[in-house]
């Protein structure tokens, strides 16, 4: 019955006008490997709500949406370093394309908080809260990261820095539209959700430049009132929230902990997932008191499975279903020995994302028109010219490894250092031919940095779009 409840609602909702539709975060990559539908992710469960934005800046639910102080039940666990992915989405079951209205004109942002314990409700909420990651307005390509999001399939990435305290987090990702920001009463709408994950690292850095949310704004704030409409804009964008923390910036170092993830693990006995849900494989049975039983046992999971998946939807409990089916036939059929394998009916795996590709289309951005001044990890490539041999001598300092040698056609700004890499900014200039550009090094480390040999997609990604200036962070632009 909730089925088909859930059908009328997508319907109804997809007759609304194009201006109604909104976007809602809902599901995460680590290291291009997707976590799964909503799984780990605090969502509001009513499905046109899950993609409104947030009622008011000093609201709450500014903290990590509708409904987001409730814990969901699994924890991703990330590796320090590692590049992680948010997939936002105008219809939140994915049943029918796109990921934000053209309109939707703006910033985004990534944050990040310690909590005891990122499965557990009502600590979202309150200070804590640091910026890992921020796009705001590129001048050079004329756009808002919230416009990098359309061609690039929603996705925005941001890279975990390498220095964090092992522990629970939660992230959060944030898109603010500003289409409606110059009317009177002035109306910046924020989108948020939060991902739930655990870090495992050997770091030990707490971030001392947090902000509480709500709290890091009010409608004083000038960004809340910034007019896209204006000919020229006018730029700088004004920058909100705490600074950008990358890896060695402002913190404090507790004294480093191993530490492992105990709470929100796939159970082993999983055998079937639905964003939070898990199936279990009814017991094993040998006659027709057993295999009812079983039946009866793959329906009640069915149901759960149902109740429980919320707006990004039931796609899995329908395959879950269907094995259910099979089990209740086999019974019919006096085929007393089971369950079947359950194989033939699991879901297809997901695809991985392309990293590079987020990446080149809503990268981490220092332009000069809208980001904190970056430490000297910025690597500028400005007027690259494909004959030189040479980094620019600012891009020396710190950046151990940093080369570029085209000679045999390679751009390496992965260096020798990991933890550097993950720190590296490149620009490339307009124009570029990096066609002929491979990466040296290939490399591939524990936390996924730079794991690849598959350059032929940088290159080729960057011949596309021809003309605009793209950054990148070196450990999220190769491919996987
Ligand atoms: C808005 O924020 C500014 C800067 O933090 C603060 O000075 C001001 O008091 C706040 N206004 C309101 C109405 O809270
Ligand atoms: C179904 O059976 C499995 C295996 O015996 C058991 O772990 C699980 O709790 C049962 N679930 C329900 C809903 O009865
Ligand atoms: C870019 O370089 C490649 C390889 O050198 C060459 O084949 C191609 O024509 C160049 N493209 C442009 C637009 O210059
Ligand atoms: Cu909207």
């Amino acid at each position: 019955m909730l089925v088909s409840r859930v059908k009328i609602i997508i319907l109804a909702a997809g007759a609304a006008p194009l201006a109604s539709a909104h976007t809602a975060f809902t599901n995460f990559f680590v290291n291009g490997v997707d976590q799964g539908d909503g799984t780990a992710v605090r969502l509001s469960n009513n499905i046109p709500q899950a993609t409104y934005p947030i009622s008011s800046v000093t609201s709450p639910d500014m903290a990590c949406g509708v409904n987001g102080e409730t814990g969901v039940s699994r924890v991703a666990n990330v590796n320090a370093g590692d590049s992680l992915a948010f997939e936002w989405r105008d219809w939140p079951d994915a049943s029918q394309p796109g990921s934000i209205d053209p309109s939707h004109k703006g910033p985004c942002a990534v944050y990040m908080k310690k909590v005891d314990n990122s499965a557990a409700s009502n600590n979202a909420a309150g200070d804590g809260w640091f910026k890992i990651m921020e796009d705001g307005y590129d001048s050079t390509a004329g756009q808002w990261c919230t416009e990098k999001l359309i061609p690039n399939d929603g996705h925005l990435a941001a890279a975990v820095p390498n220095d964090l305290a092992a522990g629970y987090y939660l992230v959060r990702p944030e898109l603010l539209a500003l289409h409606q920001a110059d009317k009177t009463p002035a109306d910046p709408q924020f989108y948020v959700g939060c991902a739930q994950i655990f870090l495992s690292s050997s770091g030990s850095a707490i971030p001392s430049n947090t902000a509480p949310i709500p709290g890091y704004i009010n409608m004083s704030t000038p960004a809340m009132t910034f007019n896209i409409y204006d000919q020229p804009m006018k730029l700088p964008f004004p920058d909100f929230g705490p600074p950008l923390y990358t890896a060695g910036s402002s913190k404090r170092d507790l004294e480093a902990r191993a530490m492992i993830q105990t709470i929100g693990l796939k159970p082993d006995a999983c055998v079937m997932e639905n964003v939070n849900w898990c199936g279990f494989m009814p017991s094993s049975y040998t006659d027709e008191t057993g295999c009812y039983a079983a039946s009866q046992n793959c329906s009640v999971q069915a149901t759960e499975c149902y109740n429980t998946a919320g707006p990004t939807g039931s796609k899995n409990c329908f395959n879950w279903e269907n094995f259910c089916t099979q089990i209740r036939n086999d019974c019919g059929a006096g085929n007393y020995n089971g369950p079947p394998s359950i194989s033939s009916f699991m879901p297809a795996p997901l695809p991985k994302l392309n990293m590079a590709a987020v990446v080149a289309a809503s990268g981490p951005m220092a332009s000069s028109d809208s980001a904190p001044p970056e430490a000297s990890s910025t690597v500028s490539m400005e007027a690259y010219d494909p004959s030189k041999t040479a980094m620019p001598a600012s891009a020396g300092a710190g950046n151990t490894g940093s080369s570029v040698s085209t000679a045999g056609g390679s751009i390496d700004t992965c260096g020798s250092n990991g933890d550097i890499a993950a720190r590296l900014r490149a620009t490339v200039a307009r124009g570029a031919n990096l066609s002929s550009v491979t990466v040296l090094e290939p490399r591939s480390t524990s936390a996924g940095i730079c794991d690849s040999t598959d350059t032929s997609f940088v290159a080729a990604d960057f011949i596309s779009k021809a003309g605009k200036s793209k950054r990148f962070l070196c450990n999220d632009w190769l491919a996987s």
